[in-house]
């Protein structure tokens, strides 16, 4: 990876005024094999929109192959992998994050799931073999979109809600605007000359957010880097754990729950030796599926706290935003 010019450097500081980073332990984790893990998948997700889980069901051979057909990738010349970029917004970037000027110390491949965004740009730059890694891709997408599914339908039993398909049908759906992507945040250059840092060694690898969609669902090798914020504001660290997967809730269900599930603020910090290689699915609803406040899901004493938006209005509406906004209080009733 290239040093990083000096715009993009005042950016990679970018947390001012951050509270501390405390440790935790406390991620839930959930045990996909137990039925009754929904209770504790509501609560986690109405607490921190944030778990782990276990017991997945997702083979390891489809987790590995991809993982090294990833680094294969990352690996080659910087010219090669710019043939399959810039990413506008789908494709391979590098240190640019969205099209309004967000930066972070990592490359990486963003694709759609359903359309045809496993078009031969992409191929094309695989080498000799580009089928193994389309079928790498397809084999894991299968597989966590399936686990994603299943916790989704965990989560309206455990809502108490029907049918028990009310989210995950809108991964299911063929036009499902779903996405993947495939995240590399090299080691750190060391000491790097001007290499932005906040608090003492840490360089941002992919800035505060939250994910605009329905669900998410990550993997990464043994580094760390990634963590959460508490409602509190304070940042905690989750532990890296390369067998399981980490799930968040994106806007879209917090919205559909009525924010009685959070929506989690995350990031990544690239403050490793090592490198840090993460697979994300993002699940989301066909662009023109309506995303409301779900009747059963608003108490009596309540009120819809949100404007009715479709997929497509909210994501051109998050297109137009910096990665750090908060792109939900554009479509709170007031
Ligand atoms: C965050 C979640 C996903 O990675 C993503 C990101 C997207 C991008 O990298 O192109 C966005 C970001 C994400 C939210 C706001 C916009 C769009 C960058 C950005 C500044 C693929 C997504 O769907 O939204």
């Amino acid at each position: 990876m290239e040093v990083v010019s000096k715009p993009a450097i005042e950016q990679l500081s970018c947390i001012r005024n951050c509270k501390p980073t405390t440790l935790f332990s406390g991620v839930p984790i959930i045990d996909l094999s137990k039925t009754d893990s929904k209770h504790f998948l509501v609560k986690a997700c109405e607490e921190l929109g944030f778990f782990k889980v276990v017991n997945h069901g997702v083979p390891v051979e489809f987790i590995s192959k991809l993982e090294s057909e990833a680094l294969s990738f990352f690996s080659l010349p910087l010219s090669e992998k710019e043939k399959a970029g810039p990413p506008n917004p789908l494709g391979y970037g590098n240190r640019s994050i969205g099209p309004n000027g967000d930066v972070g110390w990592i490359e990486y491949l963003l694709f759609t799931i359903n359309q045809d965004s496993f078009s031969q740009r992409f191929f094309e730059v695989f080498g000799s073999n580009p089928e193994e890694f389309r079928s790498a891709l397809n084999d894991y997408i299968s597989a966590v979109k399936k686990m994603a599914c299943d916790i989704l339908e965990m989560m309206a039993d455990g809502l108490r809600i029907q049918p028990r398909t009310v989210f995950s049908k809108l991964l299911m759906d063929e036009q499902s605007d779903s996405v993947f992507r495939l995240n590399h945040y090299p080691p750190i250059p060391c000491p790097g000359p001007g290499i932005q840092t906040l608090n003492s060694n840490n360089t941002i690898g992919f800035g505060e957010h939250t994910d605009p969609q329905i669900i998410s669902v990550l993997r990464s090798n043994n580094t760390s880097g990634l963590q959460i914020s508490l409602e509190n504001g304070n940042w905690i660290s989750v532990p890296p754990d390369q067998n399981s997967f980490f799930i968040n809730v994106g806007d879209s269900l917090q919205v559909m729950t009525n924010g009685r599930f959070k929506s989690v603020r995350h990031r990544v910090l690239a403050n490793s030796m090592r490198s840090r290689v993460s697979m994300i699915y993002f699940g989301g609803p066909p662009l023109s599926e309506k995303i409301a406040p779900l009747p059963p899901l608003i108490k009596e004493e309540e009120e819809s706290l949100y404007k009715e938006f479709t997929w497509f209005e909210y994501k051109r509406s998050a297109y137009n935003s910096r990665l750090a906004d908060n792109r939900l209080v554009l479509f709170e009733k007031i």
